[in-house]
């Protein structure tokens, strides 16, 4: 546990728990769940796992509106079961990361029910109330991300309050210092128990302007986006002040050992780089979503590395995210096809990759029916398209009734592929996308250039993506077939006498090349010198 720079070094897997494993046949996955399958994550290789929250909740936003936050929501178990899970990721070598939902509260805490109780409570200014507009209405024009005004009116109280998200999410006022204190108590209580770090939720709306300025209309909104988008979020996110609070988190994490900070932060990559702070005291890992919405093409994906690269400070380390319990999955948006590619870019990159559970087995964005639909999202914007259901939809583990994932009808459908699109299938598949994970995530921890090189682009060349990561082991080279036709290149970057240690499709190792390289559709290889 003494290794101070296991997150740089580590691989991240993201749990989504009710989708994960579920113990006690109510078709939702638990904590104790999540211990059983942790030596299916050993297997696997990665390093850290990360809890969507598990807190007390009355799930409006499943679980992204707590009502206490150092409780466990009984849905997943016991406070004691927690416990365990803690001991057992240690004992298998595995950390373990919670999400922090600092931004704010269920309207179901006990903090809201008294600040909403009178505008002399104590707990009043804890969150944020404005009086109406001249005309009664809403005190600015900001937006719920999940439909309608960001504000509600308090009728008792003859205040609005405001909420980035649901009505029963109102957020935190992280201008007042009792509400700070208050969130790094609660960061004290889980680091306490042994958790080796958060995520934090929308770090970057924690502040809004101090003067409440009506957001800007948005020149670039496209028809069919969501309806929030119409405007900007200039004034009711990424403030200045922001920075200030960050840097306390991040000393509160470290009054522990070895503890990491990671903010979840869409942003573009030259404002995203900021949240690393001044002199890096911010957060270590602002997430990285720019592989989220790029387009999937050789030239789309170098200018994206090549901005990230030249957009980080100096010292600041690199990290990468191919998919979330928010966006559709990787597999459906590049194309099943291309998911090997994809699981490769991720893993040969400079940097900290997260991996988004079921995305090693390749699961697809799955469309729910209307009247299926979970998503509160989705719920109140039907028309944005692609809900959230679609890529939380439970684990598949086996052929067996649900997956293996319960003995009851699960809380969000299976695809129907599960029969044959399963771990327990795929595991005994050697050339399945869950093996290539595996080798994958074995020959990186043979190689350290792969985790600690530089990172040396190589023009790409048509749908081919070629970079080196150099490092004092050597040199190994990545070229990544981005198209459905097979490509050649002659490029002076395999001129040497080199040998392909990976290819995606896992049946190339050990052949020697002569200054040409040949890929198949869809094909990433690994090349190394003989
Ligand atoms: O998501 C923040 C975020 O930016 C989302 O609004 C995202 O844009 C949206 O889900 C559409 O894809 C975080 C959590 O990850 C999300 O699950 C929560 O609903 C949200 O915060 C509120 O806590
Ligand atoms: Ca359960």
């Amino acid at each position: 546990q003494g290794d101070r720079d296991w997150w740089r070094h580590g691989i991240f897997y993201q749990v989504y728990p009710r989708s994960f494993q579920d113990t006690n046949g109510d078709g939702v996955g638990d904590i104790r769940g999540i211990i059983e399958r942790l030596p299916y994550l050993t297997r696997l290789g990665v390093d850290a796992v990360w809890l969507s929250p598990i807190f007390p909740s009355p799930m409006a936003d499943f679980g992204y509106d707590i009502s206490d936050y150092t409780g466990i929501d009984p849905l997943f178990g016991t406070m004691e079961d927690f416990d365990e899970l803690v001991a057992a990721a240690h004992e298998a070598g595995l950390r373990l990361i919670l999400d922090l939902v600092p931004n704010h509260t269920s309207d179901q805490h006990p903090w809201f029910i008294e600040a909403k109780s009178s505008r002399d409570n104590p707990r009043r200014n804890w969150y944020i109330w404005r009086d109406p507009a001249a005309d009664g209405g809403p005190p600015n024009n900001w937006r719920s991300e999940f439909g309608g005004s960001a504000w509600t009116f308090d009728e008792a109280s003859g205040q609005y309050y405001y909420h980035a998200f649901l009505a029963q999410q109102p957020d935190l006022n992280w201008r007042n210092r009792e509400v700070r204190e208050a969130i790094y108590d609660v960061m004290r209580f889980w680091l306490g128990k042994g958790v080796d770090g958060f995520r934090v939720d929308v770090i970057w709306h924690l502040i809004k302007d101090a003067e409440f300025r009506d957001n800007p209309p948005n020149p670039h909104y496209r028809e069919g986006r969501p309806p929030h988008e119409t405007i900007l979020t200039q004034y009711s996110t990424d403030q200045p002040e922001v920075h200030a609070v960050i840097s306390e988190m991040r000393r509160v994490t470290e009054e522990f050992d070895n503890r990491v900070l990671i903010g979840e932060i869409y942003l573009p990559l030259n404002r995203l780089v900021a949240y690393y702070g001044n002199d890096l005291r911010g957060a270590q890992m602002p997430f990285n979503f720019a592989l989220l919405s790029t387009l999937w093409s050789a030239h789309s994906v170098e200018a994206i590395i090549a901005d990230y690269e030249r957009a980080l400070p100096p010292g600041a380390w690199p990290n990468w995210v191919l998919g979330n319990h928010d966006r559709p999955r990787v597999a459906s948006r590049v194309g099943p096809a291309q998911a090997g590619v994809a699981a490769m870019l991720l893993l040969t990159l400079r940097g900290t990759p997260t991996l988004y559970y079921g995305d090693e087995i390749g699961l697809r964005q799955l469309t729910i029916a209307p009247d299926q639909v979970r998503d509160p999202f989705e719920k109140n914007v039907p028309d944005i398209g692609v809900g959230r259901d679609g890529c939380r939809t439970p684990m598949q583990w086996s052929a067996d009734r649900n997956a293996g994932f319960s003995t009851a009808t699960p809380w969000l459908p299976l695809a129907h592929d599960f029969v044959s699109e399963n771990v327990a299938s795929l595991e005994a598949d050697q050339a399945s996308i869950l093996n290539f994970y595996k080798a994958m995530i074995a020959l990186r921890r043979k190689l350290p250039q792969l985790v600690s090189g530089s990172y040396e682009p190589v023009a790409a060349q048509g749908d081919i993506l070629l970079y080196r990561r150099r490092g004092t082991d050597g040199l190994v080279v990545i070229a990544l077939n981005f198209g459905a036709e097979p490509a050649a290149t002659t490029s002076s970057a395999i001129g040497f006498n080199c040998e392909i240690l990976l290819s995606t499709f896992m049946d190339r190792q050990g052949e020697k090349l002569e200054g040409m390289l040949e890929l198949r559709s869809n094909e990433g290889v690994i090349l190394g010198p003989y």
